[in-house]
């Protein structure tokens, strides 16, 4: 037998294992194929948008509630996220998703409305927005993904942009001097009285993704029973075509850096009890 015969043979024998084991009775872990369309994503490897767009469509799935959600899609990276999530969607100019989204809810109260909003989109150009959202107490959940940095654009900096970090806009680093203080718009919501549920999450570790999800399907959970408030949650999430790293990398930095300014965990519930 010829030393390519053999490799033949063992490629063969590899297969036959794979088919045997990749049965349907044997699957694990699979897509949300209900809520999730089957279509290649346009996000960067190893950006956060990908994973919270699963976490939702997972959670749609589990609460059975396809047809009751109705999405709000911001201007940035995440524009297209009705390519992706199989429900009812609309597209609101930049910022405005939080304002969309309240008319629909107002208009059609029983359904559960969120809007999906980057750092730029909510916390630059939709700081009116946001604020006054959060403030009145619409029965929505905002779903913040803060990169610390204009994704879609370019990497400029944004109000997010930690002190001293770089963007093609400070290219030697945020200078709180001239540049201003980050923004920590989570921990301001969190303080006006029309919020109900505030809570800060990430999505690089499977740790950190279950927490998220659990995080997302309270939310729902709330708006389900009536609602009292405006449920937001932050994502603390990474840019790696931006921030210049490999998808590893800027998971470690993002740990190493937002983390320590933006901390993770519960600002506010309707219980009153934090973690
Ligand atoms: C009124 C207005 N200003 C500016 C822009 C340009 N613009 C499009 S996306 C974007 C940045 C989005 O950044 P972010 O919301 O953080 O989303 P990311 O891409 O980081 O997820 C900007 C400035 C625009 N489309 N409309
Ligand atoms: S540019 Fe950044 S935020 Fe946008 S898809 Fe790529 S990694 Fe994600
Ligand atoms: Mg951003």
């Amino acid at each position: 037998m010829n030393e390519r015969r053999m490799l033949d043979d063992q490629h063969f024998e590899t297969m036959i294992e794979e088919e045997s084991i990749c049965t349907s009775s044997n699957v694990v872990y699979d897509a949300p194929h209900k809520a999730l369309y089957d279509t290649p994503m346009h996000y960067c490897p190893g950006c956060g948008h990908g994973v919270v767009h699963r976490l939702l469509a997972e959670v749609f799935e589990e609460m059975d509630i396809i047809k009751e959600v109705i999405g709000v899609a911001p201007v940035g990276c995440s524009v297209l996220a009705y390519n992706y999530l199989n429900i009812d969607m609309s597209e609101a100019a930049h910022g405005r998703a939080s304002a969309v989204a309240t008319g629909i809810k107002r208009v059609l109260p029983d359904k559960l409305v969120f809007s999906y909003q980057g750092d730029g989109d909510l916390a630059a150009i939709g700081t009116g927005e946001t604020i006054h959202t959060c403030n009145r107490g619409e029965n929505i959940l905002i779903l913040f993904i803060n990169n610390g940095i204009y994704g879609m654009t370019g990497g400029q900096m944004a109000p997010t942009t930690l002190p001293g970090m770089k963007s093609t806009t400070s290219p030697f680093g945020r200078n709180v001097e001239t540049m201003g203080n980050p923004l920590k718009i989570t921990d301001l919501v969190a303080q006006l009285p029309g919020t109900v549920y505030v809570t800060r999450q990430a999505v690089h570790k499977p740790v950190n993704v279950r927490k998220t999800k659990k995080a997302i399907q309270k939310a729902f959970e709330y708006q389900q029973n009536g609602g009292k408030g405006t449920c937001f949650i932050e994502v603390v999430s990474n840019c790696p075509s931006n921030w210049k790293m490999t998808p590893l990398d800027s998971n470690k930095w993002m740990e190493e850096n937002m983390l320590p300014f933006y901390p993770l965990g519960d600002l506010k519930t309707p219980s009153g009890k934090e973690n």
